[in-house]
């Protein structure tokens, strides 16, 4: 057996053999489609934390002609201690003529060391057809497990463990698209039960693995950081001559402020997404994002900054009225002061309409001529907002199994508010950050990217 325990995954064609493989080896580049026949060619996906391989997963294509298969080989029987070289015997002389190429794939890993993963669909009934499969697997007399994906429903998950009992020691019901980290980390520590010799690799792999979640943690918490401070920094300016009319640059103006501010969001839930390895997703997500509430669509800032009573509570609004104007004293000549961006504000969230998200400004120039000016972000809320609306779409990704090929759905918001579920110590270490990280801009990053970092980490919660 190789030093690197290694697990070629096997079954029957299209009962998530590809999805366990990209979930374990936490790769979304293995092929997963629903039709049958998908995986053709064996292929190796290591899984490396730091560089350094902790074990191996081999995708295989089905098994087609099983019971054909285990004929030739019974014909070809003499006793149970010869098993293993029959099946060898039957690789040997099939690979090269190219009759069941499928068998002969997906049985060359497992002849040259790979333990077995088998896998069976929880939502389909067994049938003695699968019986082949699993004898040949036994014949090989590798250490083998299997696994009952539940595709779908559990309807026939204990008519199959009955079933895989019989040839497997360990039978477990493993959800290839929906298994959170944890049950990820349980199903590998299963796997060095497998081997003696697997043990501690495996023990070491589950450690080593559960470590680099936490600085995953820290890395997201510094790319929202770094995102956050970039976004309340961010103004749109144009120069206009003196005595233009600067209503004209106004809405392009805020359009730009507005366009920037998404453009930044967009990018740092990439990183986010780089960060867990979800290479994929930036093709996929795109049109899945209008499915979520824009970020300036004001009305669900409820859902993802502070509510209005937590705004009070917390002095945020510095005293000023409900949805306080917050604009401290303005700099320069302040003709377009005023103006709410984004389109009318209805409903439960009328009382924004004084938040002042962005000033529109006129400068006058030294040397002529006038500088229009829009933002910064001046709403107290506005930094909890982008923090809310950036929690919730790393929950979905921490949460998101590589296995998943459907868009990214952020969904409405979350059902409870994320500052409700924070200590009074994290609160007031978030209240004070995100000031500091107003008035020193990136000089104060190191701090908040260190409250958030265990807020993040709370949001990868198993579930
Ligand atoms: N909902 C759900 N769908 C799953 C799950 N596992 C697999 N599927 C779906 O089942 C189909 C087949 O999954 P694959 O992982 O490609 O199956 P496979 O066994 O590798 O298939 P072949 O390579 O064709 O033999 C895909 O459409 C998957 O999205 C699961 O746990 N839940
Ligand atoms: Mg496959």
């Amino acid at each position: 057996m190789s030093s690197v325990p290694t697990f070629a995954v096997v079954g029957h064609p299209n009962k998530g053999k590809s999805s366990i493989v990209s979930t374990l080896a936490q790769d979304d580049s293995v092929r997963v489609a629903p039709e049958p026949g998908t995986t053709t060619e064996c292929r190796e996906y290591p899984m490396r934390v730091d560089g350094e391989v902790q074990y191996v997963l081999v995708d295989t294509p089905g098994f087609q002609r099983a019971r054909r298969a285990l004929e030739w080989m019974h014909a070809r029987e003499t006793h149970a201690g010869a098993h293993r070289a029959v099946v060898e015997a039957f690789v040997a002389e099939h690979r090269a003529t190219g009759r069941f190429r499928d068998e002969c794939e997906l049985l060359a890993p497992v002849l040259a060391g790979a333990g077995i993963l088998y896998v069976a669909d929880g939502a389909r009934p067994y049938g003695p057809d699968f019986d082949a499969e699993m004898e040949i697997l036994r014949w090989t007399g590798q250490p083998s497990m299997a696994l009952i994906n539940p595709i779908g429903g559990r309807a026939h998950v204990e008519e199959w463990r009955a079933a895989l009992s019989q040839y497997f020691k360990i039978v477990r019901v493993f959800d290839a698209h929906a298994a959170s980290f944890e049950a990820r980390l349980d199903l590998l520590r299963g796997f060095g039960q497998l081997a003696e010799e697997w043990r501690a690799p495996l023990e070491s792999a589950v450690a080593a693995i559960a470590e680099e979640r936490e600085r995953v943690h820290a890395r997201v918490a510094r790319a929202i950081t770094e995102a956050l401070a970039e976004m309340l920094a961010t103004v749109t300016t144009r120069r206009i001559p003196a005595g233009a009319d600067p209503s004209d640059s106004r809405e392009s103006l805020q359009r730009e402020w507005q366009d920037a501010l998404r453009a930044r969001e967009r990018s740092a839930r990439r990183a986010v997404e780089q960060i867990y390895g979800h290479r994929a997703l930036e093709r996929e997500e795109r049109p899945a994002e209008l499915l979520e509430p824009d970020l300036f669509s004001i009305d669900h800032w409820f859902l993802w900054g502070l509510n209005r009573r937590q705004l009070i509570a917390s002095g945020a609004a510095g005293g000023a009225a409900v949805g306080g104007v917050i604009d401290a004293a303005a700099h320069g000549a302040s003709l377009l002061a005023g103006l709410v961006l984004g389109a009318a504000v209805g409903g439960a969230g009328a009382w924004w309409s004084s938040a002042r998200l962005a000033k529109v400004r006129v400068f006058a120039l030294p040397l002529g001529g006038q500088l229009v000016r829009c933002g910064p972000a001046a709403s107290p809320n506005f930094p909890y907002v982008v923090l809310g609306r950036a929690l919730n779409h790393h929950a979905r990704i921490a949460g998101r199994s590589h296995a998943v090929r459907t868009p990214l759905a952020l969904g409405d918001g979350p059902d409870e508010n994320w500052i409700d579920r924070l200590s009074p110590e994290q609160r007031s270490a978030l209240d004070r950050s995100l000031r500091a990280l107003r008035r020193d801009g990136a000089d104060a990053a190191a701090e908040l990217a260190r409250v958030l970092a265990p807020i993040v980490a709370a949001g990868d919660a198993p579930g």
